[in-house]
């Protein structure tokens, strides 16, 4: 029997899915009690370093958990988890952390030429010491999703079990005796993160050595992710679809084409499935309807969710309808609840669409953040590598930067009557509606307001084959200094090796190819390597 000190904050269903898909059962904690008579401990700490802490403290689990790991009992951190071991962070400064690991956790240097913060994705570990934990272990990468970290000092010496490097070198790994925590996700690394979760499950004890060799120096994956356009077909079934510049019904001469119907490529729990084993670095599901009105309780894409996180062991992120609304029955739902209900069900990272587009319009008009906007809100809760902008962008083209008041380029591929230039407009409503917001703009006031990945769409290539975007994927990528996953247009293996080689861009997603099965995740992935880029 586990514990499990869940508080209610962040997708802590994936730990416990694992937890069960292992073959242990699972308690959690209710009360201080709880903690007290735990015999073996897991806390996979959510969000962001203040926000944790001041709820161990309201539920009055803070000194339990003291006296538990004090005890000499088995304890298994997780992320945040590891960060509260130490005495504190600079992301929440004046909050006192649990002081057994002395130090202070530290901001991931963002300085302009230095590596994207957070750190997100698929990155080694240098084992530093023997330890039963890393039994079985042989060099996979593991997911890290972080925008602090700590550091090793001579003070914490004893404490240090593996390390990370991502910029600098960093504390990936702590243990001493039965305390062990780790910064890395094991529950959304795939089989390899099982592994070690089930070594602290099956230990009596923690501290036997086991002795495992790794690489010296380690190094950050680039993500191939597999994108899962949802929505409902006419009868109402919840299918994956993909559209065309985001036209999703169908065109042509045969019956169904002619009747226009949804495209159907499949449904959404078992082609994600499908995808976690062939390899996709994570899974991002789009509720391509969003945009409408729908009861929370009747969310279908919650049940997705759920379903989904209980087989497949990689980062999921949801995006579609995340925004503050009153549904046609009159009840009132704040941004920071929809999320929240996303998060509870599954999803590591929410992304959001035509909000960010509507607050960046606020934004312009007020000249300054309002602290209310869903990206805020969302961000300060469950931390910014937690909320991804998905800008759906189209170019219009110019004769010249002077007609408009936008961000231009100016164009390898001229528009139809010649223009050399050419802006991105943001979109909303599916690409409905556009609006007078330029993709960088907007992706550079959404990480100033606390975002903290983008995933850049194009409508002009969504399903064309053609590649990426690379004018607007670097036009954005040199004007933030978050992730940025490149997407819409891979039509062959080629096109994701130019899109990391020309733009250094963290992570490329496609939709099409997958699904039709013409480039499997594997050739991507073989590809890559034979590239010498960095892959999982
Ligand atoms: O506005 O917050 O409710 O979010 C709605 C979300 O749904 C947005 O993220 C938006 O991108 C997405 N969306 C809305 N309508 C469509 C549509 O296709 N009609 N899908 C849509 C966007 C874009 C991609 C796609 C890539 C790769 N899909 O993510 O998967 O273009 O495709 P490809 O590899 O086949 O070229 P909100």
């Amino acid at each position: 029997m586990i514990t499990l000190l869940d508080y209610g904050a962040g997708n802590v269903r994936s730990v416990r899915n694992a937890i069960k898909a292992l073959g242990f059962m699972v308690r959690n904690v209710s009360e201080p009690d709880d903690i007290r008579r735990a015999e073996k401990l897991i806390f996979p700490g959510v969000g962001a370093f203040g926000s944790a802490i001041h709820r161990l403290q309201t539920d009055g689990y803070l000194e339990p958990l003291r006296e538990y790991l004090h005890s000499g009992r088995p304890f298994f951190g997780i992320c945040i988890g590891l960060q509260a071991l130490f005495d504190g962070s600079e992301e929440s400064p004046g909050v006192a952390g649990l002081g057994i690991i002395p130090g202070r956790i530290q901001r991931f240097d963002s300085s302009p030429g230095a590596l994207s913060v957070p750190q997100i994705g698929w990155n080694g570990i240098h084992i530093e010491k023997p330890s039963f934990l890393f039994s079985g272990y042989e060099r996979e990468k593991l997911y890290f999703v972080h925008s602090y970290r700590a550091l090793q000092t001579p003070e914490n010496q004893d404490w240090i079990l593996a390390t990370t490097d991502y910029g600098s070198r960093f504390v990936s790994a702590v243990q001493r005796g039965n305390v062990a925590a780790v910064q890395f996700h094991p529950e959304k690394s795939g089989t390899a993160g099982l592994a070690i979760l089930k070594n602290f499950l099956t230990a009596d004890d923690l501290s036997s050595p086991h002795k495992v060799t790794t690489p010296t120096e380690t190094k950050l994956a680039k993500r191939i992710i597999a994108c899962l356009d949802v929505r409902a077909n006419d009868e109402g079934d919840l299918v994956v679809t993909k559209g065309d510049q985001y036209d999703v019904r169908e065109r042509g001469d045969t019956d169904s084409e002619r009747s226009g119907q949804v495209r159907n490529l499949g449904k959404p729990v078992e082609l994600a499935k499908r995808y976690y084993e062939e390899g996709a670095d994570e899974i991002t599901f789009l509720n391509i309807t969003g945009f409408r009105d729908f009861p929370m309780e009747d969310q279908p894409m919650l049940d997705v969710l759920r379903a989904t996180s209980e087989r497949v062991f990689v980062p999921l992120t949801i995006g579609g309808g995340i925004r503050e609304y009153t549904d046609s029955n009159g009840k009132y739902y704040s941004s920071l609840a929809v999320a929240a209900e996303y998060f509870r069900s599954g999803a590591d990272k929410i992304s959001i669409g035509s909000d960010a587009v509507y607050t960046v319009e606020e934004y312009n008009q007020n000249g300054r953040a309002s602290g209310k906007s869903a990206i805020e809100q969302i961000a300060k809760v469950y931390g910014n590598q937690a909320v991804v902008i998905s800008i759906d962008p189209r170019r219009v083209y110019v004769h010249s930067p002077s007609e408009v008041p936008h961000y231009t380029i100016k164009t390898t591929t001229p528009g139809p009557d010649g223009e050399e230039y050419c802006w991105y407009q943001c979109t909303v409503r599916g690409g409905r509606e556009g609006r007078p917001v330029d993709a960088r703009h907007l992706a550079m006031v959404c990480e100033e307001l606390g975002a903290g990945e983008l995933l850049v769409n194009c409508i002009d290539r969504d399903g064309t084959g053609r590649g990426f975007d690379l004018e607007l994927i670097k036009l954005i990528h040199d004007g933030v200094s978050i992730p940025i996953i490149a997407s819409s247009g891979a039509g062959n293996v080629g096109h994701f090796s130019e899109v990391f080689a020309k733009t250094d861009v963290e992570a490329a997603l496609a939709a099409g190819i997958f699904h039709r099965k013409e480039v499997p995740i594997a050739s991507v992935k073989a590809h890559l390597g034979s590239e010498r880029i960095e892959i999982r």
